[in-house]
């Protein structure tokens, strides 16, 4: 670890690096400072096995932590190493650093004090809604087209069922060794009339896109509530995570955080009477994040609850294809692990459904 820690540009000796145990993608350590003082950092191992293009994702979280840290510049913020990543280059320049066997490692100034949630509160709710309501802004002018996708196709609905589709074709090969993914298809014929029943309604912002009527921005693409570090007194200061920050719909991003913090169930209940959507979550979030979020068309803030039926669905369908493909991609906790995900999202895409009119009158009286 030492030997990889001297090959970044730190001024001064560290402390020795302590495992960090949070996420599931990427392997974190926090490196702590010698003297009062002097700086902590957080190392990380980047998972190059689902993202591809390091370089590339390198360049991202480059090009996104100059853009905020320029706009809170100008803007005489203060405080800014708190408020937006920092990247720490090797001693060569570089934004990572890679090993003889193909490792690639990068290095951040820790951002401290800081604490995270893993559960919100309606309060909590509404500063993380402003926080990615202004992270969105902030990115708001870049191109979209100034960011690679790090995972390409990432949130593209028409990709996912596209991938479900190729799993089922692959089961049904007369083979063995399809035998148990051919199994586990033949007993889920509910999940997939349930997914068949709406490819069409889901595949809307992709339609959308091609016709013109809908642009891409930088999306976050994983804005769940553990993503923001909160200060001492419970305010959001800065958005982590910066993996998977891409092109994208706004809506989605949206519609994930409702996906995660607005049910009342776990994303993995194995009791589905558990889950409802949580109004109270849902409405905090919402006035959050319209005070930001003054960059949208009335087309962006109409789409916003299909965002939250979007992201519940798209889940269900990547569970489900990782589930027919022999649980390959997520980690599971038990064999049937990705049947008991896929079926607690269906069921919340259900109750959304049910909500939706709700959600509609809530953005309008909000938006006033
Ligand atoms: C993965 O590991 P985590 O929780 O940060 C996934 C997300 C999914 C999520 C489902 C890179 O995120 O897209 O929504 O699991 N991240 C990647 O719990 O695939
Ligand atoms: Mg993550």
């Amino acid at each position: 670890m030492k030997e990889i820690l001297s090959h970044f540009a730190i001024p001064n000796e560290t402390g020795e690096p302590q495992p960090l145990h949070i996420g599931f993608i990427n392997d974190s350590f926090i490196v702590p400072a010698r003297r009062v003082g002097e700086r902590s950092y957080c190392l990380q191992r980047i998972n190059h096995r689902i993202f591809k293009d390091v370089e590339g994702l390198m360049r991202n979280i480059q090009t996104v932590t100059d853009h905020i840290r320029e706009k809170l510049q100008t803007a005489g913020v203060p405080d800014i190493d708190r408020k937006v990543l920092q990247l720490v280059p090797t001693k060569e320049g570089k934004l990572y650093y890679r090993t003889a066997e193909g490792n690639c490692w990068r290095l951040y100034v820790l951002v401290e004090p800081a604490t995270s949630q893993e559960k919100v509160t309606p309060l909590s709710a509404e500063l993380t809604g402003e926080a990615f309501g202004r992270f969105q802004k902030q990115l708001a002018d870049l191109p979209f087209d100034a960011l690679c996708e790090s995972i390409p196709n990432f949130h593209n609905m028409e990709f996912r069922l596209q991938e479900l589709d190729e799993a089922i074709a692959n089961v049904q090969r007369d083979d063995v060794q399809c035998t148990k993914g051919r199994e586990r298809l033949e007993a889920c014929g509910e999940i997939m009339d349930a997914i068949n029943q709406r490819r069409e309604e889901m595949c809307l912002a992709e339609r959308l896109f091609r016709e013109g009527r809908l642009q891409k921005h930088i999306n976050h693409c994983d804005t769940k509530v553990n993503n923001v570090l909160f200060d001492e007194a419970g305010r959001p200061i800065c958005i982590v995570d910066l993996d998977t920050v891409m092109p994208g719909f706004v809506f989605s991003d949206f519609g994930d955080f409702m996906r995660t913090a607005a049910n009342t169930g776990l994303e993995d209940d194995p009791v589905l009477e558990n889950i409802h959507v949580d109004m109270a979550v849902f409405e905090a979030y919402t006035r959050g994040y319209l005070k930001e979020a003054t960059f949208l068309t009335d087309l962006e803030k109409e789409l916003l609850p299909y965002g939250c039926r979007l992201m519940s669905y798209m889940q269900a369908v990547r569970f489900f294809t990782d589930y027919i493909n022999g649980d390959t991609y997520y980690k599971i906790a038990y064999p049937e692990h990705n049947l008991v995900r896929t079926k607690a999202q269906l069921r919340l895409l259900e109750e959304q459904e049910k909500v939706a009119e709700e959600m509609k009158a809530i953005i309008n009286r909000l938006s006033k």
